[in-house]
């Protein structure tokens, strides 16, 4: 999978891309991930990418010019399965909407400003515009990276344990049982004995319910309740 991200503010990407499995699924081969620095494609000679709003008010508003000249090398380049732009007033993203994601072969994520971005750039070039939840984030790049890790971390060969994926919280509907690791006594705190018992069929029995009793308490929503 190749990914590429366009950002008035690249440097925001750097460490999170740099470190981790992100930079371990790129150094393998497994996907691809470009980043594109708005202030490159600038069309007026002080590059610059953005500008107050018409009709008045705070902020500024990311230029259709500039995201018009990359989007447009792009797509020249390769076919695009979708152009994303990084918006809070877009679908907000769920593991449904990532899975699906993931199974794509090039996307674009545009990341705006706070004020965004002018809207013939969404009109023209934006086939999806995604949220990552209701809260105002100050642009799009953490956003961009969240998606990013969470579509990487789906590609076949990233996660060491081919299962691991599959038994996330939200894959199965449910939260995850509680887990412990060593010592098995931490200061008079026994992990549960059922654990150390050696008993795989009674310790799935016990991690399903402890899963199911977890979800009822805290995500009551997600039983369909
Ligand atoms: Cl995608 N961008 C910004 N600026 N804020 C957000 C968001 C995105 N998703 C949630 N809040």
């Amino acid at each position: 999978m190749r990914i590429d991200i366009i950002s008035g503010v690249p440097a925001q990407l750097d460490s999170p891309l740099n470190t981790s499995i992100l930079k371990r699924a790129m150094d393998k081969g497994l996907v691809e991930i470009h980043v594109h620095d708005l202030r490159n494609y600038s069309t007026d000679k002080h590059r610059s990418i953005d500008d107050a709003p018409y009709g008045g008010g705070a902020g500024m508003v990311l230029m259709v010019a500039p995201i018009a000249a990359v989007v447009r090398k792009l797509v020249a380049e390769r076919e695009y399965d979708e152009v994303i732009y990084l918006t809070p007033d877009g679908q907000v993203l769920d593991q449904k909407l990532v899975n699906g994601l993931s199974l794509y072969k090039n996307i674009i994520l545009i990341c705006g400003h706070y004020k965004g971005i002018d809207q013939r750039a969404r009109d023209l070039f934006v086939t999806r515009e995604i949220s990552i939840g209701d809260y105002v984030l100050t642009g799009g790049e953490i956003a961009a990276i969240v998606l990013s890790d969470a579509i990487v971390r789906l590609l076949p060969g990233v996660l060491g344990d081919e299962t691991s994926a599959l038994s996330d919280s939200f894959q199965s509907n449910l939260l995850d049982a509680p887990m412990y690791t060593r010592p098995s006594n931490f200061e008079g705190h026994e992990v549960p004995s059922i654990l150390l018992s050696g008993n795989h069929a009674h310790i799935e029995q016990w991690r399903d319910e402890q899963a199911y009793h977890k979800t009822q308490v805290r995500r009551p929503d997600m039983l369909g309740e």
